[in-house]
């Protein structure tokens, strides 16, 4: 990277925010200025960035001049709102929101997996980061589509209550204390407890009894693979740990991969780390890949009910490759190879 770039970052005191301002300053991003942005209940805040206080700014349809990147997790309804006029201004978003992801003329990037999907970007001016359980998903099954094609996928998600945001972390933080003091759980984010309990629900219910969350996986799997004929099913669960998603995925595939193929072929993909050693209780979890950017993928196996298919457990940072990483990475793409 040549130059050093402008740099928005909106919803900047939410939880993706902040791991996008933190995320900038550890990869060393070429930041020129910072530019946070927020609701007008934020306005005048301080956030550190490499140590040095930056104000946050109310979001404005103005606040984007002189901005080269503006990376937005601030709901869909403000990126549908802004990333035009920032794009107008001659900014380049990534949006975090499902708000641009299906948009055909949006190209949707993991960088592992479909990079130069980035040059798509100058239709609109944007770039749509996929939902987090899809981002960890194609990252494992990149690697075995590219070898036997991929021809159905059963997918159950095991999900942290960070991706519900700042108030969902409190929420079971605060719930968990309460519950364990003999005291009744309010709740407010979820419908129900989630302290202690499992919720078969994340974001709302469709007409054909699926949630959004379950058909974003379903969606945006295809587009990123480029490939519409995969086959998937999903069903999409909150659980109560803080940080990290968990996924049980059942592929089945064109012709066979052994268990030994399967693990060497995802050894050698970017981005993807193998801990499968279940005689020594080594298989990912949540609690390891909190604070870290790889996906991790174990107990891989056959599934024997079928000719051609595997089991495996994957588990990433939800905030992190979920979320901010990957937005960071497609910055460091627009800004080595486009900008
Ligand atoms: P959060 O912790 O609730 O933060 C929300 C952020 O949006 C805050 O900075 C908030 O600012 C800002 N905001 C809300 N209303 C605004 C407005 N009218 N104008 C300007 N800023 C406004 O939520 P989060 O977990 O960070 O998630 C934020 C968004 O990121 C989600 O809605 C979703 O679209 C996306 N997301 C994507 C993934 C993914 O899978 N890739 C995962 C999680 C979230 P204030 O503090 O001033 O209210
Ligand atoms: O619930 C999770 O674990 C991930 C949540 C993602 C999310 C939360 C609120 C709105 C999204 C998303 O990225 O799909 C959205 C959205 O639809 O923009």
């Amino acid at each position: 990277m040549s130059r050093n770039f402008n740099v928005a970052v909106v919803g900047a005191t939410g939880a993706v925010g902040n791991e996008m301002i933190r995320i900038l300053e550890e990869r060393d991003f070429p930041v020129q200025e910072l530019r946070l942005l927020a609701s007008e209940r934020s306005e005048g805040k301080l956030l550190d960035f490499k140590g040095k206080p930056v104000v946050v700014q109310k979001l404005t349809k103005d606040s984007f001049q002189g901005i080269d990147i503006a990376l937005f997790s601030a709901g869909g309804g403000r990126s549908l709102e802004f990333c035009p006029a920032a794009a107008a201004s001659g900014a380049v978003c990534v949006d975090n929101s499902s708000a641009w992801r299906m948009d055909p003329e949006v190209p949707l990037v993991v960088p592992e997996v479909n990079p130069d999907d980035v040059a798509k970007y100058t239709k609109k001016g944007i770039i749509a980061n996929p939902n987090c359980s899809t981002i960890q998903m194609v990252i494992a099954l990149k690697p075995l589509h590219d070898f036997a094609g991929i021809k159905r996928v059963v997918v159950s998600t095991y999900q942290a209550v960070s991706g519900s945001g700042q108030k969902a972390i409190d929420e079971l933080r605060i719930q968990t204390g309460e519950l364990l003091n003999g005291r009744p759980a309010k709740n407010e984010v979820y419908p129900h407890q989630i302290a202690f309990n499992c919720l078969p629900h994340i974001d709302v219910f469709l007409d054909n009894g699926y949630t959004k969350e379950e058909i974003k996986m379903v969606n945006e799997t295809k587009k990123i693979m480029g490939d519409d004929n995969i086959q998937v099913t999903a069903t999409t669960v909150r659980v109560p740990v803080f940080f990290g998603h968990s996924e049980s995925v059942n592929v089945e595939t064109g012709k066979k991969i052994s268990v030994e193929k399967a693990r060497e072929l995802l050894s050698s993909f970017p981005g993807l780390k193998v801990l499968d050693d279940p005689s020594a209780n080594v298989y990912p979890m949540p609690i390891d890949a909190a604070g870290q950017d790889l996906t991790y993928v174990g107990r891989i196996r056959e599934d024997e009910t079928i000719e051609n298919g595997l089991n495996l457990w994957v588990v990433a940072d939800n905030l992190r490759k979920g979320a901010a990483t990957n937005a960071v990475q497609i910055a460091e793409i627009l800004a080595e190879k486009y900008l």
